[in-house]
This record gives C-alpha cells, sequence and structure tokens, in this order.
C-alpha cells in the first residue's frame, strides 16, 4: 500500500502515478517518455493547470538506484502540490502560472534491483561489454564533456559512463523529453542524496557557469528557505568545487541545452546513515526541501 512517510516499491509508485492522474486529472496528467532497458515505461507527471502554456521545470529523481529518499521525494512534492492547490495561494499561484514536468523514478530497473537483490545498487542495469559487470551510471552518460572527470570507461566501475554518449535507454528517454520541451522548460532539477548540498553547474570544469551569480544568490535564498524549518545544514556552490567533479551529468547537459537554472540536491543525511536513511526522517526531509523548491519555482516564475 502507498505510504507518502514510507518508501515504496516500483510496483506501488507506478500505481501511484496512475491514481495520481485519475484522481486529480484537473491538475494531474501522466506522460510515458519510453522504456527502461529491461522494457518498463517510464513515467513524468505534468503537474499544472492544463489550460496555461507558461514557462516549466523538470524534476528527475531516483537517477541512481539506492539513494531512496529521492523518489520519495518527488512523490511528496507531487502530492504537496494537488493537496495545498486549493488552500494555499503560492501553490495555487505556481499551478497556475507554470507546470511541473516530474519524473518519480528514472532508472526504474536499479531502483527494482535494490528492493530484490543489491540494496546499494546505483547505476542502471543493462549489460557491458565485460559480461560479469552491469549498468552505467546514468549522471555520467550525458551529452556533456563525456567521460572526461570522474568518470571511468571501466564497466566494472560504479561511475561507468557507458559505451558512448547517451547510449543507455533512460537517458535518451530524458535527454528527448527534455528537447522536446526546451521552448518551455526554464529549470531542470535532478534530486540526489546524500551530503545535504545544493549544487549548480558547472561540474565538468571549473570555470565558473555565465550566470554562476544568479544562482549562487537563488542557491542561497533556496538553502535558508529549507534551514528555516529544521535549522538543517546544507551547503551550496558549484558542483565541481563544492562537492567534486564530474562529467556527463544530466544538470550540466541540461545547462548547455539553455536551461540557465539547472540544480542538483543531495539530500539528508550527511553520512551516519547515508543511503540508508531511516523512513522516520522521510517526513522532515521532504517537507524541508519542498521550501527550497518551492523558493526556486517562485524565483524561476518572477524572472521568465
Ligand atoms: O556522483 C554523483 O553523481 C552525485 N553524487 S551521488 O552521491 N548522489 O552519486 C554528485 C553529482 C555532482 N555533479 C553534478 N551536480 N553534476
Ligand atoms: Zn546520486
Amino acid at each position: 500500500k502507498h505510504s507518502y512517510i514510507k518508501y515504496n516499491d516500483w510496483e506501488t509508485i507506478a500505481d501511484w502515478t496512475s491514481n495520481m492522474a485519475t484522481k486529480h486529472s484537473d491538475l494531474v496528467s501522466r506522460i510515458e517518455i519510453g522504456n527502461t532497458y529491461e522494457g518498463r515505461p517510464m513515467y513524468v507527471l505534468k503537474v499544472g493547470q492544463s489550460s496555461t502554456a507558461g514557462p516549466a521545470i523538470f524534476m528527475d529523481c531516483g537517477i541512481h538506484a539506492r539513494e531512496w529518499i529521492s523518489p520519495a521525494f518527488c512523490q511528496w512534492f507531487v502530492k504537496e502540490l494537488v493537496s495545498r492547490y486549493s488552500k494555499d495561494e503560492e501553490v495555487k499561484n505556481l499551478l497556475t502560472n507554470l507546470t511541473f514536468y516530474i519524473l518519480p523514478v528514472l532508472n526504474i530497473d536499479g531502483y527494482i534491483y535494490t528492493w530484490t537483490t543489491d540494496r546499494m545498487w546505483r547505476k542502471n542495469r543493462s549489460p557491458t561489454s565485460d559480461s560479469n559487470c552491469f549498468g552505467t551510471d546514468l549522471n555520467r552518460n550525458f551529452n556533456i564533456s563525456w567521460c572526461e572527470i570522474g568518470s571511468a570507461d571501466i564497466p566494472c566501475t560504479e561511475i561507468y559512463c557507458g559505451k558512448s554518449p547517451a547510449s543507455e535507454e533512460e537517458t535518451k528517454n530524458v535527454v528527448n523529453f527534455i528537447l522536446g520541451h526546451l521552448d518551455s522548460v526554464r529549470a531542470y532539477i535532478s534530486i540526489h542524496a546524500y551530503s545535504q548540498m545544493l549544487l549548480y553547474p558547472y561540474s565538468y570544469t571549473d570555470e565558473l557557469a555565465p550566470n554562476s551569480q544568479e544562482l549562487d544568490e537563488i542557491s542561497k535564498g533556496a538553502v535558508a528557505e529549507l534551514s528555516s524549518l529544521y535549522k538543517t545544514k546544507y551547503v551550496y556552490g558549484p558542483s565541481a568545487s563544492t562537492i567534486y567533479p564530474t562529467s556527463g551529468s544530466s544538470d550540466d547537459w541540461a545547462y548547455t541545452q539553455g536551461i540557465r537554472y539547472a540544480f542538483t540536491f543531495e539530500l539528508r543525511d550527511r553520512g551516519k546513515r547515508g543511503f540508508l536513511l531511516p523512513e522516520s526522517q522521510i517526513r522532515a526531509t521532504c517537507k524541508e526541501t519542498t521550501l527550497a523548491i518551492k523558493y526556486i519555482a517562485n524565483y524561476v516564475l518572477s524572472h521568465s
């Protein structure tokens, strides 16, 4: 049975996407963007008052299979939007004037594998040139400085970049969706765990992004909002120097497609439980993160 304060398995999440679209058909529709390597449909929930063709925000969760708090957050955020639409002027204003595209689990095959076989699995589940090793790191597979830094062309590593840029079905489906919506998508937000960080481009180089000052200001505001609830400490900054350099990541790719507001969140905690964040922390983590995302959404709305 689905719960916002538990980790849900994929089947439960898939049913939930269908139910949200049915029960809240005025605000939510479900879009299939293609299949995973193992053939499962990938779903994006489009949330907003469908009449408006305004700006849009794309958010992905669950690129990395073991980061269970990430899909939990995407589910929570959709619930927050639909349940507060009629009672909360801020949410009403957001949903009237912009569209959220929310991908609750990007790496579905990997997510299922963490439930059935290996809780610490990170990558997707496609075969590689090494018959002993499976999986590409989808956050190294995008076509931006592909396989140059903070990634490896060795299939058995956790940061394997894949056999070519966007070689993976999951990557291709996201790329095609974004390219098809480039006229409206103003922000790309990728949700990971853990470390309590808010990162903005670039990650593939130490150079500062053209609007890095603006991204820094937004991050400062978003982190202030997040911390206002439970005093959770976050650091923010350019990804390469704040966490470590990576190439082929989704945020840098989106940014170089012209999406000027690109962010990666690393949610709770700072390492005590790490990827095994207890269910008792889902509610607080989702509540504080919601404040940060709303802050970014309000900024994007008033600057587009
Ligand atoms: O290594 C990663 O992909 C991210 N850390 S995680 O522990 N969730 O795997 C960090 C990504 C930093 N790079 C970008 N923001 N591009
Ligand atoms: Zn991650």
